[in-house]
């Protein structure tokens, strides 16, 4: 049965609710419970590891019996295991839902599979729903599912002629406050902010995110990779959070360190070698190009070496996202399929 409109909209409403719950450990799921004829009968969200899922959360704010027929839509596929609460796919069956509309599936080897479990039942399942939404909202998270490692996003300012600095070096600013703006707003929606050590010797970056002079409510924990000393003085140490430090060129190593650590999503700031080195690693999930209406010219690219020799190596993006911000540009990508 294809999705109708008031699913989909019920499955704007569940991606909305799904953001009350934290980032952590388990993923943030919304969950709305419709009758047949399209009303809202309850919502419900997951808190986090521990507490109940979201179908379950929303179930739980209805009589017995009063889902039967309906339809449940919901972020994430309804789960299939028992692990710190029950399967989500039997609460439904044993409520009588006839109906899950579900945008992405569980990457989990067990809690996978309940699509499979509920058709059994009989129950009718439509996924893909507003997926790309929902993957946005859960990025971090299914990368650390499927890769081991957090979800990676490469940024960096550029002249539209490719260009990071002029020919003696000064960078800022190319471009212009509404694009410096949107960097602070997406640094603030990472756990990491990665830097190299010629960058915090260069520019002695913050590291924080602002909103003017304030900072905002979530800061990103500040990485510095590299072997150069930096100054004990340096910015970076003002941080709200201590910063860490990798003396080591190999990136698997430190996406694997913070990975471990519980960081989910990683924003490296650069510079151009930094940056080139987690693309010619493959770790980079995602683009950020600000493009500014500037000429440079000169040999100070936004990238150097990424291990691209030939055209035929040309590392192919697919953009998600061209955003206009004052007179600049924004390319948001992720690396083509292959
Ligand atoms: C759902 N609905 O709201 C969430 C799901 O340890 P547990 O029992 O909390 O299970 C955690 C796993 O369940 C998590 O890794 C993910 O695969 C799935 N999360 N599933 O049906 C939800 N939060
Ligand atoms: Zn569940």
């Amino acid at each position: 049965m294809a999705v109708n409109a008031a699913e989909r909209s019920a499955m704007d409403r569940a991606l909305q609710l799904a953001t009350r719950g934290p980032r952590g450990a388990n993923p943030q799921v919304g969950a709305v419970i419709l009758s047949p004829d399209g009303t809202v009968l309850a919502e419900g969200w997951h808190q986090g590891a521990g507490t109940p899922h979201a179908e379950v959360d929303a179930l739980s704010k209805l009589a017995p019996g009063d889902a039967r027929g309906a339809t449940a839509v919901v972020t994430l596929e309804p789960c299939n295991h028992t692990g710190r609460t029950g399967p989500c796919a039997v609460a439904l069956i044993e409520a009588g839902v006839a109906r899950v509309v579900y945008a992405l599936d569980d990457p989990g080897a067990e809690s996978g599979g309940g699509a499979e479990r509920l058709r059994a039942a009989g129950v009718d399942v439509d996924s893909g729903e507003q997926a790309d939404a929902a993957h946005a909202l859960i990025d971090g998270w299914l990368t650390a599912q499927r890769l081991g490692r957090p979800h990676i996003t490469v940024k960096w300012a550029q002249s539209l002629d490719g260009r990071a600095a002029a020919a003696d070096g000064s960078s800022q600013w190319i471009t212009g406050p509404a694009a410096r703006a949107d960097v602070h707003h997406r640094r603030a929606e990472a756990d990491a902010i990665v830097v190299g050590t010629g960058t915090v010797l260069a520019d002695d970056p913050a590291l924080t995110a602002r909103d003017g002079d304030a900072l905002l409510s979530h800061q990103p924990v500040p990485v510095v990779i590299g072997s150069r000393p930096t100054p004990t003085d340096a910015a970076v140490h003002r941080h709200p959070h201590s910063p860490l430090f990798y003396d080591t060129h190999d990136l698997h190593a430190v996406t694997a360190d913070l990975h471990a650590r519980g960081i989910q999503r990683v924003f490296v700031e650069g510079g151009p070698t930094l940056a080139s080195a987690f693309i010619q690693a493959g770790l980079a999930d995602r683009v950020l190009a600000y493009i500014a209406p500037v000429l440079l010219g000169g040999d100070k690219l936004a990238l150097g070496d990424i291990g691209v020799a030939s055209i035929d190596h040309a590392r192919r993006l697919t953009i998600d996202e061209w955003v206009p911000l004052g007179p600049d540009l924004l390319a948001v990508a992720r690396p083509a399929a292959p």
